[in-house]
Parts: C-alpha cells; sequence; structure tokens
C-alpha cells in the first residue's frame, strides 16, 4: 500500500474523526516572517488564541520528509530554532517529502496540504501577491494561482504592503477569486487597515461569510476565497510611517539584488530593522486577529453543516 501523503497529530487526527472545527496555519511566517523567540512565542499564542475559540489549530510543515498536520510543542520549538529550512510552495512541496527534507509551508503549500487533509480553514498574517515592478520581473506570489484552485478560505490581513496591492486585486479578481473584506468596504493594506482600495466584497460576521461559501460549493465552484481582516486599530502603523520604510527596503532589495524567494522575508526582515521592531509587533497582532477569526468561521461552518 502507498505510504499515506500526511501525518497528523493525535489531537488533528480526533478532530477530523469527530468532525470538529479545525483551523490550519502556515509555518513560513515562523521560519522565514519572524525573527526567534518572537516567532515560536507568535505560533503558541496563536494556537492558544484558535482552542480557546473552540477550534482545533493545524500548523503545518515538512518535517524530515514527512507533512505534518498539526505539531507537537516539541516540532513547534524546533522549526522555530531551524535555520535551514526550506520555504515550500506548490512547485516543491513534495521534493521536500521525495528528498527526506525539512521545510515550511507558504500560504500556497499550506493551502494544498490543509485541503488534502480535508481542512478548510486558514489563518495567516498576509497572502503573497503582485509584487511592485512585476511588469519587468515577473514575480507574482504562486499564492494567487492557489486561491483559484485549492477551496479553503483564506483569513488574511490583505496583502503586504510591500507589494502593488492593486495588481494583486486585478490578478484575484481575473482567477475568480473573491475577496472579501471583514467588517470594512476597504482592502487592508497588512500593517495598515487603509490601502485607499476599496475591496470588492463586504461581509460582517463569520455566519455571513460560511454561507457564502456555502453557496459557492453547492454552485460547484472551484478555488478558495479571501478574507481580508483589518489589522486591529490600536496595533495598526499609519500609512504615512509605513510608506517610507517600504520605500527604503525596496531600495535595498534592489541594491542587494534580491530576487525569487527570498525577496519577501528580505523585505520583512528589513521592514523589522528599519521599524526598530514596531513591524514585527503589527505583524503578531494582526495574525492572532486573523486566528480568532478564522477559529469563528471554522465553527460556523460546521454548525452550518450540522443544520443541512
Ligand atoms: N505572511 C506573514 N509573513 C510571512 C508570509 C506571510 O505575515 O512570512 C509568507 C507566507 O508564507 C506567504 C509568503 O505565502 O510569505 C509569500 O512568499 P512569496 O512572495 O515568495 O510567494
Ligand atoms: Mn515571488
Amino acid at each position: 500500500m502507498a505510504e499515506p501523503a500526511f501525518r497528523p497529530s493525535a489531537a488533528v487526527a480526533a478532530a477530523l474523526a469527530a468532525g470538529r472545527p479545525i483551523v490550519a496555519l502556515e509555518s513560513t511566517i515562523i521560519t522565514h516572517g519572524m525573527p526567534w523567540p518572537d516567532n515560536l512565542r507568535m505560533a503558541q499564542r496563536v494556537e492558544a488564541i484558535i482552542t480557546e475559540a473552540s477550534a482545533v489549530p493545524a500548523t503545518i510543515a515538512v518535517l524530515d520528509g514527512t507533512l505534518r498536520i498539526g505539531l507537537d510543542p516539541a516540532d513547534l520549538e524546533s522549526l522555530a530554532r531551524s535555520s535551514g529550512a526550506m520555504k515550500l510552495s506548490r512547485a516543491d512541496l513534495a521534493f521536500a517529502i521525495a528528498t527526506g527534507r525539512t521545510g515550511s509551508t507558504t500560504v500556497a503549500a499550506t493551502m494544498l496540504a490543509a485541503a488534502a487533509a480535508g481542512i478548510g480553514v486558514f489563518a495567516t498574517g498576509g497572502i503573497g501577491g503582485v509584487h511592485r515592478g512585476a511588469e519587468t520581473s515577473f514575480d507574482i506570489s504562486a499564492d494567487l494561482e492557489e486561491l483559484a484552485r485549492t477551496a479553503v478560505i483564506v483569513v488574511c490581513a490583505g496583502a503586504k504592503a510591500i507589494l502593488d496591492l492593486s495588481k494583486t486585486l486585478e490578478v484575484l479578481e481575473t482567477k475568480g477569486v473573491p475577496v472579501v473584506g471583514h467588517g470594512t468596504a476597504e482592502f487592508p493594506a497588512f500593517w495598515s487597515r487603509s490601502s485607499g482600495l476599496t475591496a470588492p466584497l463586504r461581509l460582517d460576521s463569520a455566519g455571513e461569510i460560511a454561507a457564502f461559501q456555502a453557496a459557492r460549493e453547492a454552485l460547484g465552484i472551484p478555488g478558495g476565497m479571501l478574507i481580508a481582516n483589518p489589522i486591529p486599530a490600536e496595533a495598526e502603523i499609519g500609512r504615512e510611517t509605513i510608506d517610507g520604510w517600504i520605500a527604503s527596503a525596496l531600495r535595498a532589495a534592489e541594491e542587494d539584488g534580491i530576487t525569487g524567494k527570498a525577496v519577501t522575508p528580505y523585505l520583512l526582515s528589513k521592514m523589522f530593522e528599519l521599524s526598530g521592531g514596531r513591524s514585527l509587533v503589527a505583524n503578531i497582532a494582526l495574525v492572532e486577529s486573523n486566528a480568532r477569526l478564522a477559529a469563528e468561521i471554522a465553527v460556523a461552518l460546521k454548525a452550518a453543516q450540522r443544520v443541512s
């Protein structure tokens, strides 16, 4: 018999068997998005928030060639401490499995893995998108294509403002991905609540989001949807402040000749330096808020399934 494609933790296996709400979590944010030891504290706190909200957290990563859905505390810590983990997307998730490597999953790879395991809701910070200058670099995150293909609800705080947000929204529209502002008419810009761009759709509660997803499924519409949940007001960094740091970070990336997978981690760590750590504090606050909303959506989806 073929080996199973993934290994759930005991908690996730029990939740899957019992039909309890589960929220998937990515791990690139742990290995490539935040420095040690804040990365581990963030990962533990986000799991606790999901548990408090009556859902089961499932952090996803490839450890020594095994795709793991749900990590125990020791695995989570060793991943957070590791320095050589691959950053895995759709193109190389199976490569890491086949070659016995350790790697963290991006939004795209986490969606793929979550869907394979039967998990329909996923919380992250910000998705990848269309980079500024993509008309010459062609740098467009595989996260957008995955949203078009894979039926997972992704809760984020918009796309990172280091990207070209209006091009990102255009590509999502072309690919038929619903982008829903949660409690806002505006598409949020990760560290800031406002981007100046309108969110294509708006819903104000987890129940409405679950009903929208059920209507898409009833029509047989494939693919995921993006829930854009603005950073809590008390944690946001205003656009005037963030724009200066973004310009410097982008200039540094250009001067250092950064390309490909290295671009997003490089920009995030530059933002951390330039902001004296403020970008990280905001990033943690928005991930926590997204985890809370994702858990509510997972609970609402299960309640809707029981009724129908
Ligand atoms: N959100 C964060 N921090 C991160 C990322 C998202 O708050 O580090 C990661 C996600 O894993 C996302 C990836 O999928 O950055 C996008 O990378 P790229 O632009 O190379 O596709
Ligand atoms: Mn890229």
